[in-house]
């Protein structure tokens, strides 16, 4: 019986100790990472396989050109498990879009990739 109880709590404790959830991964981009593209996108849309936190300011999209100089609306939305921002009217050039988003696990995670504006 003491036996069981000890492996038991053994269990316990190691399930407690794993993360219940992975953290969410980008499943999709809107526009894709490196693609060139023939027109300006007006919006930024991440998809993720699981739904955001929003709250506050902790999901933002941040995109900017080859200065440095933000392009975005600075809009940032969550709706489940989605983010978007709008974009001012981009020219021709390559561009960086910068993320960060709350994942449902409490994770933060931030990456970033980009796609070019062809002339
Ligand atoms: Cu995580």
């Amino acid at each position: 019986m003491k036996k069981l109880f000890a492996a038991v709590l053994a269990l316990l404790v190691v399930t407690s100790g794993a993360p219940a959830f992975a953290h969410a991964e980008l499943t999709g981009a809107s526009p894709k990472a490196n693609v060139i593209l023939k027109k300006a996108p007006q919006e930024i849309r991440l998809t993720f396989d699981d739904d955001l936190i929003p709250i506050l300011e902790s999901n933002q999209i941040a995109v900017t050109n080859s200065k440095n100089v933000r392009v975005d609306k600075n809009d940032s939305t969550v709706l489940g498990n989605q983010l978007r921002t709008s974009l001012k009217k981009l020219q021709p050039g390559k561009y960086q879009v910068t993320y960060r988003v709350l994942s449902a696990d409490g994770h933060p995670i931030a990456s970033k990739y980009s796609f070019t504006i062809k002339k």
